[in-house]
């Protein structure tokens, strides 16, 4: 088992999957190999059905698809298909969070309040929302419309760009990439990928960089930023991590997915009286909630909800016997688990209207009746407990204690109300730089081993790790989110963060909350009065997989943001796409991205990056 993960937890019940035969994305990853080499370098293209088409990429057969696409445009576009589906899931997330806050405005959701007033209105002035004489509904009410218009085209250009440094605005600005809508880069990346639309690579992949902008300064930072109104902006959250967050003697439900606006409410319903009082008439001892990838991060950055495990762990929780219900909204949620539940007794839930799996049960969540269905699906998760077989139960029991809550704001509070201490460390050498270590698991990559290794370099070299995602719970399993893990980190970063308390590793959040990381940024930026790409910072995505990644990866390149990726993205078939988003990139952006599997050679990509910068500013 230990080449496939580092988490000891998983390891061990890996050995309970090889003894009973059950199939996990280990097995199935093994049996797709070896995967194909056209798709491997993006010069399959399926996008009609004058194809499938295929480019050899060796020169010897066809040079072009059935229309006369080029390796250039099937690349560009298969990437930017990629990369427009990424920023659609982060964005129409945020537009549901958006819609429960709206109906929490005019009185139709009642189980929902405003928990960060002073977030309101700072959000709401950026709006040029007057505030002072009003109640907060009726301002909850007029930000969720203003922002609700930056989907569509009628305002044509995003609030919270201005958030960037007037540097980095001009670059954009410059290149004509300001996405006008949040929506309309998203329909227009698919329009732009029709058969015989855009027919230029370089046309192409601006969009695409246009698209992520859409998303990463505005379907994901208005998520974010409305999540933090509604159910309080995150402070610091001490629990644990890892299967043995399962409890033998209580009723186990896994919260899994990315949106909060549920999951709130279950976590809220797990102190009722009648249904804790219910589950005690079935045999157990209470409701014990967990999280599961980012769902899990939004509920332990705000209410401190011990996680589970992060993507590869979500069959594995499954596994150990021991799990009433999985509750899932969308995203990262393996079709595969309805086939793990048939060798379990677990109830697999399925709560949103666009998320559907065969032979799940389905509670569909609406903001109006929340917290009914949160009632119900607790109910459904106590029915189940007496179904459980004591026998088959596995529950690992090495779990790891972690601090989350690293949201900008308890970043500043710790370091005193400014950004001040943190640009100091960084211009004195104490702090060397600032790494955004980020994304999921992929099987590709021993499970947690990109993400720990990677984050372990770059402490012990004296630089600050902020961490968000399944990334988050890489490091978390492994201690990294404690204080005691100072004692990994170089002498500068420990001085620093020790007289705060603070761990060398910042969780930061769930997979939209790298919007959070691009505040930080700027904040930095603007106090040293550089740009973004000035800075001693990078990016690293090593063991990525979704769609979502490649929006990421696409926005910290376009916020000026160097990024190592572990998994090698489908572009190597055109050697200009590859160019362009090389060095050319490096030209017009000011930043570009390598690739690197091996997390040692990443950590050394990223120092010398980080020195080049230090030179440059002169520090
Ligand atoms: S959950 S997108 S596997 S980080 Fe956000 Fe994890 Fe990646 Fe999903």
């Amino acid at each position: 088992m230990k080449d496939k993960t580092i988490d000891k937890e998983a390891t061990f019940i890996l050995n309970k999957v090889s003894k009973e035969g059950i199939e996990t994305a280990w097995d199935r990853y093994e049996r797709q190999l070896p995967q194909c080499g056209y798709g491997q370098l993006g010069l399959c293209c399926t996008l009609c059905a004058l194809g499938p088409c295929r480019i050899d990429p060796f020169g010897e057969g066809p040079s072009k698809g059935v229309c006369g696409a080029n390796s250039d445009i099937i690349v560009a576009r298969n990437l930017i298909q990629m990369l427009a589906s990424g920023a659609a899931a982060h964005s129409d997330h945020g537009r549901e969070v958006l819609e429960v806050a709206l109906s929490t405005a005019t009185g139709k959701a009642h189980g929902y309040k405003i928990t960060d007033s002073a977030k309101l209105k700072k959000v709401a002035e950026e709006y040029c929302i007057e505030t002072s004489s009003k109640e907060d509904i009726e301002i909850l009410k007029e930000l969720c419309l203003a922002m609700m218009e930056e989907f569509g085209t009628i305002k044509g250009n995003l609030q919270f760009v201005k958030r960037a440094p007037n540097k980095r605005q001009e670059i954009w600005h410059n290149l004509d990439v300001i996405p006008r809508g949040i929506d309309r880069e998203i329909v227009e990346a698919m329009h732009r990928v029709h058969t015989g639309v855009d027919n230029h690579y370089i046309s192409i992949l601006l969009h695409g960089i246009r698209t992520a902008i859409a998303d990463g300064w505005g379907g994901s930072m208005i998520a974010t930023e409305m999540s933090d109104i509604l159910f309080g902006t995150p402070s610091l959250k001490e629990t644990e991590v890892g299967l043995s967050t399962l409890k033998e003697d209580s009723v186990n439900i896994v919260l899994h997915g990315h949106n909060p606006v549920l999951s709130e409410q279950i976590v809220a319903a797990a102190e009722d009286k009648t249904l804790l009082d219910m589950a005690k008439e079935k045999g157990a001892k209470g409701i014990n909630i967990v999280g599961m990838c980012c769902t899990g991060n939004e509920i332990l950055m705000r209410q401190g909800v011990p996680l589970a495990g992060n993507m590869l762990n979500q069959e594995l929780a499954i596994i150990t016997g021991a799990v009433e219900a999985m509750v899932v909204d969308y995203q990262c949620i393996f079709p595969a688990i309805l086939e793990v539940v048939k060798c379990f007794h677990t109830k697999i839930i399925t709560t949103s209207e666009k998320a559907k799996f065969m032979g799940a049960r389905h509670c569909e969540f609406h903001p109006e009746n929340a917290s009914e269905t949160a009632k119900e699906i607790i109910k459904i998760a106590i029915e189940n407990y007496p179904n459980r077989n004591r026998e088959r139960v596995t529950i690992p029991s090495l779990s790891s204690r972690l601090i989350a809550g690293f949201s900008v704001e308890t970043i500043l509070s710790a370091l005193g109300g400014s950004i001040d201490p943190i640009v100091d460390a960084i211009k004195n050498g104490k702090i060397k730089g600032a790494v955004g270590i980020v994304g999921c698991n992929n099987p590709k990559i021993k499970h947690d081993y990109g993400h720990v290794v990677l984050a372990k370099k770059l402490i012990k070299k004296d630089i600050l790790v902020v961490v968000t995602g399944c990334s988050a719970i890489a490091c978390a399993k492994e201690g990294l989110l404690m204080p005691e893990a100072l004692s990994l980190a170089g002498d500068g970063l420990r001085e620093v963060l020790g007289a705060l308390k603070v761990p060398p590793v910042l969780h930061m959040g769930s997979c939209i909350d790298c919007s959070r990381i691009l505040v930080l940024l700027s904040a930095i930026a603007k106090k040293i009065g550089v740009d973004i790409s000035d800075l001693p910072v990078a990016g690293a995505a090593p063991e990525w997989y979704s769609q979502k990644a490649i929006s990421i990866c696409a926005y910290f390149l376009a916020s000026g943001v160097f990024t190592v990726l572990g998994i090698t993205p489908r572009i190597f078939g055109s050697k200009r796409v590859t160019e362009l988003l090389g060095d050319k990139l490096q030209e017009v952006i000011k930043a570009r991205f390598a690739i690197e599997s091996d997390p040692v050679k990443a950590a050394e990509l990223i120092i010398d990056h980080l020195n080049k910068k230090r030179n440059f500013l002169g520090i």
